[in-house]
């Protein structure tokens, strides 16, 4: 890849108060004053907000007035010098300033990722923090975004670091040791073992914390069901605060399953509204309606069925399908019933089989009111117990590179061969060639040793402009 400075918008395309741009590279200043005129650019001040007015180089047209903020290198995320440009989120704009700013002589469009890979190669940061930039953009929750940071702040390079050290110091004295061992009548290998079993335990433990990055990514799903008229949509309406779903008091109004997005604090859910289910069908659409909730329910990680204790004539726990085993039930319409639990305690609507998990409080049900607000904010405290991993006092990180597991295996397999040989073996040129493996590729984790290869597939995924 060459050095030209490069030039990328960091904001998606669209309208917004503010969009933002960046310009990497040796011709920054230049950029500057072709931008902005001699002036401006002769009293540009590293780290110092600064507003002009930028106009097209080629034809002396405005573009916009605007802000914009330089960095002198290596003191940058680049580690180059680095302007970035703050216009008004018009994508007129935008385009027009990276068309100008690209048509300047040395410069071209940014590649994917292109300014993270020079900061990892001007030694900004090393590969498992390049790579954790991506997770810090596009964790989809709160315990995936602290672990992100957690990377980024170079958690699983100083546990590398520690691991390469202990396995070059190791190899080094056992050099000596077995160069020795002909004169000397009997080296310590169970010694040796024992240091190589640990290094191996770290490893796995590393190894073990692998979560695929896919499966992290998912939204979790929770489901409200319930008999027809038990206040659902309702209650998916006011979980939103807004009238998303439609909603009346005729039994059978939600045909097919509606889903929402609902933000809670440990980060997004997917929650879908489904048609009531009945014990019967009354007629063909009914039942398909019915075989589409049941469907949606196979998938949920969290059934929360929805009773409505209001109707008199059916009571709490009449019309409720008792084949699918709520995580959680909730009574509706408190408002239209008196305090305490519904059905003056008889005690029937308590009757419901759940399996409920330990991280919800208990199998209690919760009486709710759409109308009035009453339960919404402890229905959102259990959805969110119930789906997102509480990440408080947690200072463990997990790893989400394929690239670092399949390097961390590798270490792995070496160690594996150097302590069948130790057992078996002893030879100190094969040994000093497993060890050489193990540090190789444990530096490769952090990218002390990595090919274009990888930078080129590692920098591929990432968003433009980053
Ligand atoms: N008073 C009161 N009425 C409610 C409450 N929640 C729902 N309702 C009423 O109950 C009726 C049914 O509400 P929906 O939210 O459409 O019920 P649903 O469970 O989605 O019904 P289906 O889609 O037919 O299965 C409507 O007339 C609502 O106004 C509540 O908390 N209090
Ligand atoms: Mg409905």
């Amino acid at each position: 890849m060459d050095s030209l400075t490069i030039v990328a918008p960091m904001t998606p395309a669209g309208v917004s108060a503010v969009a933002a741009l960046r310009v990497s590279g040796s011709r920054v200043r230049d950029v500057a004053k072709l931008l902005f005129g001699e002036r401006a650019a002769a009293s540009l001040e590293a780290r110092k907000a600064s507003l002009g007015t930028a106009r097209d180089p080629q034809t002396g047209k405005v573009i916009d007035s605007l802000l914009y903020l330089f960095f002198e290198g290596p003191n940058s995320y680049t580690g180059e010098d680095v302007l970035e440009l703050y216009p008004h989120g018009n994508p007129l704009i935008v385009r027009d300033l990276l068309q100008a700013i690209r048509s300047i002589d040395g410069v071209r469009l940014a590649e994917p990722g292109e300014f993270t890979r020079r900061a990892f190669l001007n030694g900004k940061m090393d590969l498992t923090q390049a790579e954790s930039v991506a997770d810090v953009i596009h964790s989809a929750n709160r315990a995936e975004l602290e672990n992100a940071h957690r990377l980024l702040s170079g958690a699983l390079s100083k546990k590398v670091a520690t691991l390469a050290a202990q396995v070059k110091d190791i190899s080094a004295r056992l050099e000596l040791d077995v160069d020795f061992a002909e004169e000397e009548a009997d080296p310590d290998f169970a010694g040796w073992e024992a240091r190589f079993v640990s290094v191996r335990e770290s490893i796995q433990q590393v190894l073990n914390s692998f979560h695929n990055k896919a499966s992290l990514g998912r939204l979790p799903l929770a489901v409200l069901y319930g008999a027809p008229n038990a206040g659902k949509s309702s209650l998916v309406n006011a979980l939103l605060g807004e009238d998303r779903v439609l909603v009346s008091n005729v039994p059978g109004t939600t045909r097919d399953f509606v889903e929402v997005r609902l933000f809670l604090d440990g980060g997004e859910i997917r929650l879908v509204d489904t048609a009531g289910i009945a014990e019967r069908a009354t007629d063909e659409l009914d039942a398909l309606s019915m075989e589409k909730s049941r469907e949606i329910l196979e998938e949920a990680d969290l059934k929360i069925l929805v009773v409505d204790c209001s109707d008199e004539r059916r009571g709490c726990e009449k019309g409720v399908p008792s084949v699918i085993a709520p995580d959680f039930v909730v009574y509706s319409k408190s408002d239209l019933t008196g305090g305490g639990l519904p059905d003056g305690g008889s005690g029937a609507a308590m009757t419901f089989e759940t399996n409920a998990s330990s991280a919800m409080p208990t199998t209690d049900a919760l009486r709710v009111s759409s109308k009035t607000g009453e339960g919404l904010a402890e229905l959102k405290n259990i959805m969110n117990a119930a789906l997102f991993k509480n990440v408080e006092n947690s200072e463990d990180f997990w790893i989400t590179s394929e690239r670092e597991k399949a390097c961390l295996e590798d270490a792995l397999a070496g160690i594996d061969r150097t302590l069948d040989l130790l057992r078996n073996n002893p030879a100190v040129e094969l040994l000093a060639f497993e060890m050489q493996v193990v540090r190789r590729a444990l530096q490769s984790i952090t990218g002390e040793i990595s090919s274009e290869d990888i930078l080129q597939s590692i920098f591929a995924g990432f968003c433009i402009g980053k």
